[in-house]
């Protein structure tokens, strides 16, 4: 048994966790809990994370739930210099840019996702899923802005912040959001998602 255990199905939130460990090599189990059939409000699994949401991990004991914050300390402690910045500007800009994507773009790609291809298709409201991508205009121009600069988010090296970023966006497809005026961070994104380990982490979804 793996020291570190990654709790959620990988087409939940817990992709972003099996993507970060999937780049840095981690040895690791992913407990299968699945959102979609009531288990992550059952008691067992609410003594791990009090919300009842996926992704949580356990690492030799250690809990921690929220999908970013799982993210940020996997990648200290085992991608320091790599997948994490040694110095304290770019560490605080993985910081920004992972609660830039929780705060400024998860909700509207998550309307736009659900109601143009996750609800029944009577369940629908395009003008919510419209209204969400407009919403989405401002900062998305911030991200082709920032990625116009340099290859990726912080500088030109692909840190934790293009992945936390990029996982939340990979819900930008299905949600048919349109990135012809984000030509740059259309290309960005595209790079991220062509990482073998973020192909892997794909895989599992199949
Ligand atoms: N902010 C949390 C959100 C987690 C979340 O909402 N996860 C969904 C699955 S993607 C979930 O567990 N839903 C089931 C439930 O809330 O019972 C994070 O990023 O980790």
């Amino acid at each position: 048994m793996a020291a570190l255990k990654i709790y959620g199905v990988p087409r939940s939130r817990a992709f972003r966790a099996l993507w970060l460990a999937k780049e840095l090599g981690l040895d690791y189990d992913n407990v299968m809990v699945d959102f979609a059939t009531g288990e992550t409000r059952q008691p067992p699994y609410l003594a791990i994370n009090p919300n009842g949401h996926v992704p949580a991990i356990d690492d030799n004991g250690f809990i921690l739930w929220e999908s970013m914050a799982i993210n940020l300390y996997l990648a200290k402690k085992h991608g320091s210099g790599t997948l994490y910045p040694k110095s304290l500007e770019n560490e605080a800009r993985c910081w920004q840019w992972s609660l830039w994507g929780m705060t400024e773009i998860e909700r509207n790609v998550l309307t736009a996702m659900f109601n143009r291809a996750i609800y029944p298709e009577d369940k629908r409201d395009a003008a919510a899923a419209d209204a969400a991508e407009k919403e989405l205009q401002h900062p998305l121009g911030v991200l082709d802005g920032a990625v116009s600069k340099n290859q990726y988010l912080v500088g030109d090296d692909f840190t934790v912040a293009d992945l936390n970023v990029a996982s939340i966006l990979s819900w930008a497809r299905p949600a048919r959001i349109d990135f012809g005026p984000f030509p740059k961070a259309a290309d960005w994104l595209q790079r991220c998602a062509l990482r073998p380990a973020a192909r892997a982490a794909r895989e599992l979804q199949r």
